[in-house]
């Protein structure tokens, strides 16, 4: 790539200081992130890698309620715990701040007090939803109720995790507040808002028509937002825990923690370069790169860059190198179902394998698509990839070189066919790998960097040093001095993806000093240099260890079906008069169809023994339209209409809800007439 920058900043997504961090957040940002910066290390580039926890935020504020204690000793708990596990996965921020520091609360509230000052923001008074007994306005998180998509309980006022369809607080059926439990009211309060719609034009020239070598997701997503239309987005809200809205008269209104969180990129720069840290953030000869998850393109992509640009000081993001979601065994990892692996505990289970984990989490990483990590799989790449041919290679040439030259690195004789076509082939390694690293390609530059490893591991066994030793050890020698030079290479090639493994590697080759540019060159070590004794650098993991883990998954599985079952506890009483005011009645569905750009939801028409009445159901995951037609169902018959999709629905096919979420229709036992009532 042609070298137009002086400078690079990268930034990885500021984790929640509400949990620990799992394999997801490894995958998707960090393992990446770090993979990127020591190669630009190595290539000895100018390079500031900026991390730190996000501190605000309802979430925090959600956990600190249910544990009893206040938000800052939440955030405290985990930042640490947090920055620990990172560190020792080897994750190599330049520094790891947090947005609860002063430096931080300086520089977001100055950066928000400039854009109002030159009359960026825009003021609204809209009615929002009010906790009368506990006296505060209420965030979207902060209400519950029923999805009317899937007609779950627990649904957010954001969105419903059942279902995953996101809501605004006014769709949903009985709100409720989270924090009283009480019946939230409508109150009107005034926020600024980022007028995103203004941006519009400008937005969509710099991504849409500047940035097409964005990744594919990331820049359809941007453009989805902006054919869409974008709405202005209030950057306020009323909470008591965040940066306090510097403008007199906003008592009781802090920063939305999407204002403040990226700010914490330029805040822990200051906080680590007090004195120059500008030339991080203002010089248009830095390059900056955000690494991040999919959920956070548009405030990667469009909110923060407008507030970059409005600021007026500051460079914009070059590129956004967003990654998919991983599944772990199948299933969406999730927090509050403790369906994850986390960071503290695999260290637990598996001390020392931190290389183990980047290899598999690279070699799945989510790029292009959602990808599903498994024990098996973890188990069959370090067997199969890390120990049989990687380590198998290195511990064959050192251990060969022991037994037959004291490990000394012998002379290179006369070059056979079989050597020149092994020079041959690792001799681009750079060059290849470059030009994946490039463009963020981490699997695929990893791949390349195994494949010397299997072209070492191959021309061991093509040319048997064991045997020749029995008759030419000058041949021997050859032999080994060109596998370890390709060692060599790996050591250097490996280092950004496996840097705990090629610490080791370098130590037993004695590799004093490496650089990315000597990668490819055959002559990495002298002849006559000391090698240190061999060392395993993996080793097998045994199928009573996946399986432990698989089974620690499983339990966690059963957990939750039971908690799910128990908190489906029996409803209020009702009185017989109660009861006989639902008009439930049978009916026989005459046509069924998905409703497009939906995924979850079926429209019916049903004749109800009058007429032929439409119904939408969010049950399309677990029917197919054409199983449906001609059956009878159970409908709510007197339910006030309702729109969804736009589409009027008059009523509610019943069905019935499996421990793990799975819906079965209600049919009766025996063909009735269309019409008959359920009593
Ligand atoms: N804390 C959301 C997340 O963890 C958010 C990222 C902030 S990056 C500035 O997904
Ligand atoms: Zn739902």
């Amino acid at each position: 790539m042609e070298k137009k920058f002086k400078r690079t900043t990268v930034t990885s997504a500021l984790p929640y200081a509400n949990g620990p961090v799992h394999i997801g957040h490894l995958a998707g940002v960090y393992i990446p992130a770090d993979i990127y910066v020591r190669y630009l290390r190595l290539k000895k580039e100018d390079v500031l890698f900026i991390g730190g926890s996000d501190e605000h935020g309802v979430p925090i504020t959600l956990r600190a309620k249910k544990e009893g204690v206040n938000p800052q000793e939440i955030v405290d708990h985990y930042h640490k715990l947090i920055k620990d596990s990172f560190k020792e996965f080897g994750i190599s921020f330049d520094v790891y701040g947090r947005t609860t520091s002063k430096t931080h609360q300086e520089l977001a509230s100055g950066f928000f007090r400039k854009l109002y000052d030159k009359g960026v923001f825009v003021e609204k008074t809209s009615e929002q939803y009010y906790d009368e007994e506990a006296h505060q306005f209420l965030a979207d998180r902060y209400i519950t109720g029923e999805c009317p998509y899937c007609h779950s309980q627990g649904a957010y006022g954001d969105q419903c995790e059942k279902c995953g369809s996101s809501l605004s607080p006014e769709e949903l059926i009985n709100p409720k507040s989270a924090i009283s439990g009480s019946k939230p009211v409508k109150r009107t309060t005034t926020h600024w808002y980022l007028p995103l719609d203004k941006y519009e034009p400008w937005l969509s020239k710099w991504i849409l028509e500047e940035h097409k070598e964005w990744r594919p997701n990331v820049y359809g997503q941007c453009k989805s937002w902006i054919d869409m239309g974008l709405k202005p987005r209030a950057v306020s809200r009323d909470l008591d825990w965040g940066i306090p809205v510097p403008v007199e008269g906003a008592e009781g209104k802090v920063l939305y923690v999407w204002f403040d969180a990226p700010l914490g990129y330029i805040s822990n720069t200051k906080e680590l370069l007090p004195d120059s840290w500008e030339k991080w953030w203002k010089d248009p000869e830095t390059r900056l790169i955000h690494f991040i998850g999919k959920d956070n393109i548009v405030f990667h992509c469009i909110v923060f860059p407008t507030m970059l640009k409005a600021e007026g000081s500051y460079i914009l993001p070059d590129n956004v190198p967003a990654n998919e979601f991983l599944n772990l065994e199948g299933n969406k990892i999730s927090t509050s179902r403790n369906w994850a692996v986390w960071l503290n505990e695999y260290l637990v289970d598996f001390p020392g394998k931190q290389d183990v984990l980047r290899y598999v989490l690279t070699a799945n990483a989510p790029e292009t698509k959602d990808n599903d990590f498994t024990w098996k799989d973890f188990q069959a790449r370090n067997n199969n990839e890390l120990v049989a041919i990687y380590g198998n290679f290195v511990n064959r040439a050192v251990v060969l070189t022991q037994k037959y030259f004291d490990l000394k690195v012998p002379e290179l004789g006369e070059l056979t066919e079989l050597d020149k076509q092994a020079f041959e082939d690792f001799k681009d390694i750079k060059t290849k790998v470059e030009n994946l690293l490039d463009v963020f390609k981490f699997r695929d530059a990893q791949k390349e960097a195994m494949n010397l490893a299997r072209i070492g591991n191959k021309y061991l066994t093509d040319t048997e040093p064991w045997k020749v030793a029995k008759t030419d050890m000058n041949r021997v020698g050859t032999i080994l001095n060109i596998s370890l030079q390709l060692a060599a290479n790996l050591a250097i090639v490996f280092e950004p993806f496996l840097p705990f493994s090629s610490a080791k590697l370098r130590k037993m080759l004695n590799m004093e000093s490496f650089d990315w540019t000597e990668l490819g060159r055959r002559n990495l070590l002298e002849t006559g240099h000391l090698l240190n004794t061999p060392e395993l650098l993996f080793e097998k993991i045994e199928d009573e260890a996946v399986e432990a883990q698989v089974q620690k998954l499983l339990n966690e599985k059963k957990k939750n079906e039971e908690t799910n079952y128990r908190a489906n506890q029996i409803k209020e009483t009702v009185t017989y008069e109660d009861f006989t005011k639902m008009d439930i009645r049978v009916g026989k569905i005459l046509e069924c169809q998905k409703v497009p750009k939906t995924d979850k939801l079926l429209q019916f028409k049903i004749d109800d023994g009058l007429e032929k009445r439409t119904i939408v159901s969010g049950i399309a995951k677990y029917y197919k339209p054409e199983e449906l037609i001609g059956k009878q169902v159970c409908f709510v018959a007197n339910l006030a209409p309702r729109k969804l999709k736009g589409i009027v629905s008059e009523g509610m096919i019943l069905s019935a809800e499996n421990n793990d979420g799975n819906l079965a229709v209600i049919m009766p036992e025996r063909e009735v007439k269309p019409g008959s009532e359920v009593k």
